[in-house]
């Protein structure tokens, strides 16, 4: 990716947060909140998950007793939580980008620290699940290994002490406000990466925000470069998603001359949730017409300012006419770019067809490809 930003700092150590940074654990917890809720006949209202992120279990459980109202104490919340949180910890998925992160920084011995404020016995049960976590970082710190959790700066000195490295050269990855918080308390650099949508401008006390961990350029740092990027894509895990078409906002053909063969959003919550926003491509099938190649934006059209996260492939083919209702399969390949704001519709217009450039390029190298043939896009119902 481009290069054109300075080095911001040279630093000699990362710490890593866990939930929300690492893995996506707002996914099993909303779950869980949901089925307990829901024994006290109350409805657990997804809104709540903003206040809950970066706080400990015991503040989580203040949180939801006070604001449910519900007929407990907090103490009796956390030991009839704490069970059903422990069934669905094999259920964290890590993040986008999570394992290539630790395992650059680990192949280059840069040191590692993980720092969390849930728990020794929840950390050591959720990073079970991820293969080669546990050996990776040199230092691993719970929430109750310290005097105070984050927003207090304890759990990152501490950290910072024990793999020996000054404050100051210690790089702090977080996705929680009181994370980062903490980490600037601390006196260390600090890269937000927000899990929760749209709150960038919360985070101005952050050195760098950025919208999921893909974008970590570690050379700002002083650290060593990525060199996974091939002709400016990441390549994927592939991921596939499909549905009719749907109708969108009417403004891709008309306004951008750039038409997107909006996807509905239901039944794929949790697997957007999952995947930051940002333009991704690979390969569309359309079931009577054939495979074509796709770039597609997800997420909150910063330039439009939407409140859905919307799914928008642009399949790099000319159609005489439009498809709404027909099956649409994507087999996701790889990523291009965070999404963006733009000062004007032309240099939105511009990226997206430097966007359509890069992806169809990219799609003729053997290691993409290959995916055309991806069983998902022969599949029996099309
Ligand atoms: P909407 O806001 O309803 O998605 P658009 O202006 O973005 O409207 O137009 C998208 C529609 O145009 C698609 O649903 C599809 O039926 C049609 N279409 C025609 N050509 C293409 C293409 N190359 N890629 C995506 N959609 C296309
Ligand atoms: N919208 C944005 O606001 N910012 C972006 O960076 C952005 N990138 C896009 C990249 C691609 C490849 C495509 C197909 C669309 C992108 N859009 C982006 C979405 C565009 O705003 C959307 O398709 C229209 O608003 C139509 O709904
Ligand atoms: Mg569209």
């Amino acid at each position: 990716m481009s290069t054109a930003k300075a080095l911001k700092k040279v630093v000699a150590a990362v710490i890593l947060d866990l939930d929300g940074t690492l893995i996506h654990t707002d996914g099993i917890l909303g779950d869980v909140l949901k089925a307990l809720l829901l024994k006290y006949g109350k409805q657990w209202d997804g809104r709540e998950a903003q206040k809950i992120v970066g706080k400990t279990p015991l503040e989580e459980a203040t949180i939801v007793v006070e604001d449910y109202e519900l007929p407990c104490s907090t103490d009796e919340f956390v030991t009839q939580i704490t069970p059903l949180l422990y069934d669905q910890f094999c259920n964290i998925k890590a993040l986008p980008g999570a394992n290539r992160l630790i395992k650059h920084l680990s192949d280059h011995n840069v040191p590692l620290a993980l720092a969390s404020n849930s728990p020794r016995a929840y950390v050591e049960s959720k990073i079970s699940y991820q293969q080669g976590w546990k050996e990776t970082f040199s230092v691993i710190i719970a929430g109750d290994e310290v005097r105070a959790g984050k927003p207090s700066p304890d759990i990152f000195l501490e950290a910072a002490k024990r793999l020996g490295i000054e404050p100051s050269r210690c790089l702090v990855i977080e996705d929680s406000l009181p994370g980062v918080t903490g980490g600037k308390a601390a006196g260390m650099e600090v890269v937000a990466v927000p899990s929760i949508p749209k709150q960038t401008h919360l985070y101005i006390a952050a050195d760098e925000v950025i919208s999921s961990l893909l974008d970590l350029q570690p050379e700002f740092w002083g650290l060593p470069p990525f060199d996974d990027w091939i002709d400016g894509t990441l390549p994927l895990e592939t991921w596939h998603i499909g549905g009719p078409v749907v109708k969108g906002f009417g403004r891709g053909s008309k306004v951008l001359g750039i038409p997107t063969a909006n996807l509905s959003t239901k039944g794929y919550s949790a697997l957007l949730s999952e995947h930051p926003s940002g333009v991704y491509f690979g390969w569309a099938r359309l079931s009577t017409q054939g495979v074509y190649k796709m770039v597609m934006s997800i997420g909150w059209n910063p330039y439009f300012n939407n409140t859905e996260k919307t799914i928008e492939p642009w399949l790099l083919h000319e159609f005489d006419g439009d498809f709404y209702g027909e099956e649409l399969r994507l087999v996701i390949v790889g990523y291009i770019r965070p999404e963006a704001n733009f000062t004007s519709l032309e240099s939105l217009i511009a990226k997206i067809h430097e966007d359509r450039r890069i992806a169809e390029r990219a799609l003729d190298i053997p290691l993409y490809l290959k995916y055309k043939d991806d069983p998902y896009l022969k599949g029996s119902s099309l």
